[in-house]
């Protein structure tokens, strides 16, 4: 163990004024770096972090993030924050890397941790020109509920100042032991606990067996933070050939990437599969390693089916083989999982976006399988969205089934129906022009139903809101939704993670049943509720876009 050879003197700095802006998002906080890099601004935030998660004091704090540019130093002020009030100890990890599931296990795994902070913005691009972000989890492991970002929030509003010690930086080359103050600092390698973890849920052995057998696989790790994890089980333990694993090595500017599991932003992986014949199939996470995109050859798995498709073959998997709680999915995400649940006979949440509204569910045992439509899945096993758990699950599916990931599709929509469904967005709309297309239809809602859209009949248009069933608080503004007579619908959401203007997120879905036509295009088979959407809301002329800027 190293020490700091005299106990660092506490400084206290003060703020010129509150810092207005710190009201975390669906996910965190999210700033351009510029943003993070002006004076005290990262501070403020941290400060009231620190001041309001409950047990701080003498309790155990989880920190890292997805490698970043802004990583190491918003580390290095987290560890001068922490001595200065007084924490007991923080674990934290090599060079920083710490995926968010990887985080959340650890939160979980460790004794008297009291939460976690996790320097990521997400799929967002890295880089001083791009973003950064902090997310807090709670002691469940899970992202802050919205009662406790709003009391950090309001925290901020108010802060005179905050407190940090100076001292020299601690070394994360290499996993270690440091005393900073009353503080200890646990350097540990932020990889193999979660490998670990994997390994209970699911048969590597099967899983070599099956992948050795003649089905090429490749994961791209977009200079993200799933590079060293994914190394780890595909190359290493699954013994599949090096360079399995693309763009392993975490940058700080992901490569000049944007690290997004889709099919605009993974695109090379996306030509690999839908194009070439190499692979019989393909993934992508996303920044912080919580996303995930599932291809087969000749095939993009839409993730509102992926859930679907995980929750009926739960059981043929190693750590799913005692059945289901019951499943839960965002409100936009499609009802494909819906159909399965029934047919299963097990309970179907719907809950708002954002992760945090799975916790009380999952926390509860009402739940055991999750996820958005926003390349999001997960079980209780963490609570966070777990991308590289996706992936194992959907492997070991296939290693079951031993069929190509189109013929599973194919089965999948011939027993259930298909949903088709999609995902429009339009970014970096101005403000004032996203809020007034927003408020235009928000004031329509009272007047839409029975009114003939997109050669059917609205039923219902109301703005979502949701109570929590386990601890009965509710969150309203959840989206504005257009529910068709048909069962279809449109709803109309604006993003809480963006960081240039608004962006705009249009969800569409119909659902065919399984004696209908099953294999059309999606956009084909949505487009009469596309021109719908845009007829409702005037898209086109709000916005002046006449096509959206990413389609999923
Ligand atoms: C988006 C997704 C949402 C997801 C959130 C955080 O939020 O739609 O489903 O939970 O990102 O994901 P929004 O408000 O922009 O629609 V992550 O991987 O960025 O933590
Ligand atoms: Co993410």
């Amino acid at each position: 163990m190293t020490a700091s050879a005299t106990t660092p003197q506490v400084r206290h700095v003060s703020l010129a004024a509150p810092f207005q802006d710190q009201k975390p998002g669906t996910s965190g906080l999210r700033r351009p770096t510029p943003v993070f890099q002006q004076p005290h601004y990262l501070e403020s935030f941290l400060e009231a972090v620190l001041q309001t998660l409950p047990g701080v004091q003498g309790g155990t704090l989880v920190v890292g993030g997805d490698g970043r540019y802004g990583n190491r130093r918003a580390i290095d002020v987290i560890l001068r924050m922490a001595c200065a009030h007084r924490v007991g100890r923080v674990i934290t990890t090599t060079n920083g890397i710490l995926s968010t599931p990887a985080a959340s296990h650890l939160i979980r795994t460790s004794p008297g941790c009291v939460g976690g902070i996790i320097l990521s913005a997400s799929h967002n691009p890295g880089g001083p020109e791009e973003d950064f972000g902090v997310k807090v989890n709670g002691a469940n492991g899970g992202p802050a509920p919205e009662q406790l970002s709003n009391a950090i929030h309001q925290a901020t509003l108010t802060l005179q100042g905050y407190a940090v010690v100076e001292t020299a930086a601690i070394p994360l080359d290499r996993p270690g032991h440091h005393r900073l103050g009353t503080t200890v600092v646990e350097v540990v390698d932020g990889v193999e606990d979660f490998v670990v973890l994997m390994q209970k849920l699911f048969d590597f052995d099967q899983l070599r067996e099956f992948l050795g057998s003649g089905f090429p696989i490749t994961f791209d790790a977009l200079h993200a933070v799933t590079g060293p994890y994914a190394r780890r089980i595909f190359e290493d333990l699954l013994g599949l050939p090096a360079g399995t694993v693309r763009h392993g090595a975490p940058l700080e500017d992901f490569g000049g990437g944007h690290p997004d599991p889709n099919l605009t932003y993974a695109k090379p992986l996306a030509d690999a599969l839908l194009q070439g014949d190499e692979f019989s199939f393909g993934a992508a996470c996303d920044g912080d390693g919580d996303r995930n995109m599932i291809l087969g050859r000749r095939c993009f798995v839409n993730p509102s089916d992926s859930l679907a498709v995980i929750t009926a073959h739960a059981t043929q998997v190693k750590g799913y083989g005692q059945g289901l709680a019951g499943v839960a999915r965002s409100m936009p995400t499609s009802a494909a999982v819906d159909a399965v649940a029934e047919t299963l006979a097990i309970p179907c949440y719907e809950t708002p976006t954002g992760w945090k509204f799975f916790g009380t569910l999952l926390d509860a045992g009402k739940i055991t399988l999750c996820g958005e439509e926003s390349f999001g899945t997960g079980s209780d096993h963490v609570r966070e969205k777990d991308g590289l758990w996706a992936v194992l699950f959907w492997l070991s599916i296939l290693a079951t089934e031993r069929c190509s990931v189109a013929t599973l599709m194919e089965r999948h929509w011939a027993t259930y129906g298909r949903h088709y469904y999609s995902r429009h967005d339009y970014e970096e709309v101005e403000q004032t022009a996203a809020a007034e297309l927003y408020g235009t239809l928000q004031r329509q809602l009272p007047r839409l139903a029975g009114q003939p859209l997109a050669g059917d009949r609205i039923r219902q248009a109301d703005e979502f809101s949701y109570t929590d069933p386990v601890d009965g608080s509710t969150s309203s503004r959840q989206g504005l939704r257009i529910l068709l007579e048909s069962g279809s619908r449109m709803i109309f959401r604006l993003s809480g993670t963006g960081t240039r203007g608004a962006t705009l997120r249009l969800y569409l879905e119909r659902y065919e049943p399984n004696n209908g036509a099953l294999n059309l295009d999606p956009q084909t088979a949505l487009a009469p509720l596309i021109r719908g959407a845009d007829q409702l809301a005037g898209i086109r002329q709000h916005t002046g876009m006449s096509t959206p800027t990413v389609i999923t």
